[in-house]
């Protein structure tokens, strides 16, 4: 090793250093955060199950670290639910247990499916894409009943 590849790696270092500072430093004291953002349509300020009718249901959902909202949604066995499904920060999963239902959470667009559930039961609906700490935390459920 000559002295120049000594002078680069500690310019390197250095340059590590003062970029890390930076970030934390603005991380820290400037308190910046992941932003929160709601896309095109003012219901999902409002997550919720809207009935149609007898059988049918709009269901609005907004993933967020590290929870659905709603994440209890109770509906009768032989509902057909379309579900409109968006994220506030990062990109979530949305997969509901034994249905085929697998959709992506994503900030700033709206997915959709929908969904007709023949027989009552409980369905668990599980975040599958990892996004932070309390991911494995991140659940909900659909609860079918007979009317
Ligand atoms: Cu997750």
């Amino acid at each position: 090793m000559n002295k120049y590849e000594i002078r680069v790696m500690l310019v390197t270092g250095c340059v590590m250093i003062i970029f890390l500072f930076a970030l934390l430093y603005n991380a820290f004291s400037r308190k910046i955060d992941v932003p929160s953002c709601v896309p095109y349509s003012k219901i999902f300020e409002h997550p919720q199950l809207k009935k149609i009718d007898d059988t049918t249901y709009e269901l609005y959902v907004v993933a967020q670290m590290w929870a659905f909202a709603p994440d209890e949604i109770d509906i009768p066995t032989g509902s057909t639910v379309d579900l409109f499904l968006t994220s506030k920060d990062v990109v979530h999963g949305f997969n509901i247990d034994s249905k085929a239902v697998n959709l992506m959470a994503v900030p700033g667009g709206v997915n959709t499916a929908t969904i007709k559930f023949t027989e009552p039961g409980t369905y668990n609906i599980v975040c599958h894409e990892y996004c932070g700490a309390g991911h494995q935390n991140m659940l909900g459920k659909f609860v079918v009943k007979d009317e």
